[in-house]
């Protein structure tokens, strides 16, 4: 190999390192060394991120064969913890449903009187983008108070709010906050009975 030829390797070989590198001038090329017109900046160290998946889930209570208690129906993502004896009961009623046939309510039967009771979401794995929907409301502003409870044991107040219209379905949005451990509705006012309906999220897996 020549003197020449060697040079030629070698700047070729330092050309391919600046271009791994990054190492270019203010025009896109390489500069001579190969390492850029100034030293490189180095960039900081990316944050690994998490390795969890989001798989989306409706809830919207339409499969069920009759009226039950679903408390613990679907515990494979959630389930309700209710005061006063009372349950989450489906109830097949168009007019409070949002997807029909079936919405849900807090009572100690099935078609029973509808008490407003507080109650608990619990989710068994933490989510996120959780909304639902509430229907039969006969209050036009907020009517009840939520509290959301984060993993990290953070937790944010947010408002339900009625149009006023028992058939109109208002969007409970949750959907700001993620990893979402519970959810709780209490202090629940309103003239009628209140339903709730069609609770979409996305469940975290590993
Ligand atoms: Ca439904
Ligand atoms: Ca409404």
């Amino acid at each position: 190999m020549s003197v020449r030829t060697g040079w030629t390797v070698a700047l070729i070989g330092a050309f391919a390192l600046g271009c791994s590198l990054g190492g270019k001038g203010e025009d896109g090329r390489p500069s001579r060394d190969g390492r850029g017109d100034d030293p490189v900046d180095s960039e900081p160290a990316e944050t690994e991120p998490p390795s969890w998946t989001w798989t989306p889930v409706l809830i919207n209570f339409d499969e069920l064969p009759k009226q039950i208690d679903v408390d613990e129906h679907y515990s494979e993502y959630l389930t309700f913890e209710v005061e006063d004896g009372n349950s989450m009961w489906a109830w097949d009623y168009a007019s409070y449903s949002r997807s029909e046939p079936y919405t849900v309510y807090t009572t100690k039967s099935a078609g029973g009187a509808g008490d407003e009771s507080d109650f608990v979401i619990r989710f068994t794995n933490p989510v996120r983008a959780f909304e639902f929907w509430l229907l039969g409301d006969q209050t036009d502003g907020p009517l009840a108070k939520i509290t959301v409870t984060m993993e990290d044991g953070s937790t944010a107040e947010e408002l339900m709010v009625g149009d006023g219209g028992s058939s109109s379905a208002e969007r409970v949005d949750l959907s700001a906050y993620e990893n979402v451990v519970s959810v709780e509705v209490y202090e629940i006012d309103d003239p009628y009975t209140v339903n709730f309906d069609d609770f979409s999220f996305e469940v975290r897996g590993e």
